[in-house]
């Protein structure tokens, strides 16, 4: 489809769900060899199973909350979303959230509270969380809104409802940049597309807050654009490992140590690959590859998914996949309607 075109919309929200739901098999995992990512993932093809087997994790109900709060308020209401997210954790706490960000979803649901960006804001002796709990819900932002201030801003302002760390909120406005992007047809153009995120975070990270945060977690002056670098320079090379991405970009649940690394995989993935089946779609490649990364695997996928669902969209992924993951179907419902606000606020505009 063209730029924005529902079939984005649809293959981007639902190949999140369905990299958070095939993702999880492997949580955690140090070493995952491709053969069992690729067993897994032909078992999702026996027919015998489907009807949503595989549930989905934290990193889907969530963005399932923003999603509904974006729809219901037609833009972002932090008071709404707040809630949303403190209702969800008391219907289902078990869907595998983060240890720390348990206890703001707690204080969200007190009818005392006054700033709902100060639960987020007391984590971890008030320097707050930098996990990827922000960014692995990031993507419907881009879906949201056409203008990319509006996606930069209100990815930023969603995430700090649980997370205030800046290495925690810009790794989602990151996440949201690169699925606005996708969603324009940027891929189709890898180096110019990281040209872009580099150029976008270069000003995103300039500023008070993110240089004081990565000066006491001693990381680089704008540790996403540093990595994003490292991105490029993975790019070049003729042939990458597995753990020389691990290495240079990490795979773990800090928002640092995993949306560059989901980044990485959309683009190695864009073409065919050796240890992939030769069969398989661009969405296929790049949640088979994130997953074989092991680590943070549901949420890395998730994200990935995200972004190359943007790019391909939903004709190329398999119906099985979307049969056998809980919420897959009403992501794509919910890309409909998000389609629609999209379009309607760029008209406003
Ligand atoms: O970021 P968050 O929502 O977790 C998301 C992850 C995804 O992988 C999901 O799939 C789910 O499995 O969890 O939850 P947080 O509790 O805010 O952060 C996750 C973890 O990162 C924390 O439990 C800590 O181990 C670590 N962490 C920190 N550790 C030390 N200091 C995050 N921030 C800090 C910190 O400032
Ligand atoms: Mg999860
Ligand atoms: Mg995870």
């Amino acid at each position: 489809g063209g730029p924005a075109s529902l079939s984005r919309f649809r293959g981007a929200l639902v190949a999140a769900v369905l990299g958070d739901c095939v993702g999880g098999e492997f949580e955690g995992a140090e070493e995952v060899p491709m053969e069992s990512v690729l067993q897994h993932l032909s078992s999702l093809d026996d027919e015998t199973k489907g009807n949503g087997i595989l549930e989905y994790s934290d990193d889907t109900a969530m963005a399932r909350c923003v999603i509904q709060s974006l729809l219901a308020r037609a833009g972002f209401d932090e008071q709404d979303m707040a809630r949303r997210f403190a209702k969800e954790y008391s219907t289902s706490p078990g869907r595998g959230y983060g240890s720390g960000v348990i206890q703001v979803l707690k204080k969200l649901s007190s009818p005392q509270l006054n700033d709902v960006y100060q639960p987020a804001r007391d984590q971890f002796n008030g320097r707050g969380s930098f996990g990827n709990g922000g960014a692995m819900r990031a993507a419907p932002f881009a879906l949201a809104f056409p203008a990319l201030a509006d996606v930069k801003r209100f990815a930023r302002l969603g995430a700090m409802l649980t997370h205030s760390c800046s290495l925690g909120y810009n790794g989602a406005v990151l996440q949201a940049l690169a699925v606005h992007l996708s969603l324009q047809g940027a891929l189709d153009l890898p180096q110019q597309f990281i040209s872009r995120l580099i150029t976008e975070m270069e000003e995103v990270e300039d500023d008070k807050a993110s240089q004081n945060d990565a000066r006491i977690l001693k990381e680089a002056e704008k540790p996403f654009c540093e990595r994003l670098h490292r991105i490029r320079d993975l790019m070049s090379r003729s042939k990458v490992s597995i753990e020389e991405v691990i290495s240079e970009l990490g795979n773990g649940i800090a928002a640092l140590h995993s949306v560059p690394t989901a980044i990485f995989c959309v683009l190695h993935c864009l073409q065919p690959r050796e240890s992939l089946p030769e069969n398989y779609c661009g969405v296929e490649r790049t949640i088979a590859y994130s997953l074989a990364l092991g680590g943070d695997t549901d949420t890395i996928a998730c994200m990935a998914g995200a972004i190359a669902g943007a790019h391909y969209g939903i004709e190329t992924i398999p119906q099985p996949w979307i049969k056998c993951c809980e919420g897959a179907e009403d992501a794509d419902m919910d890309a409909e309607r998000l389609h629609m606000l999209y379009h309607k606020s760029s008209q406003v505009d």
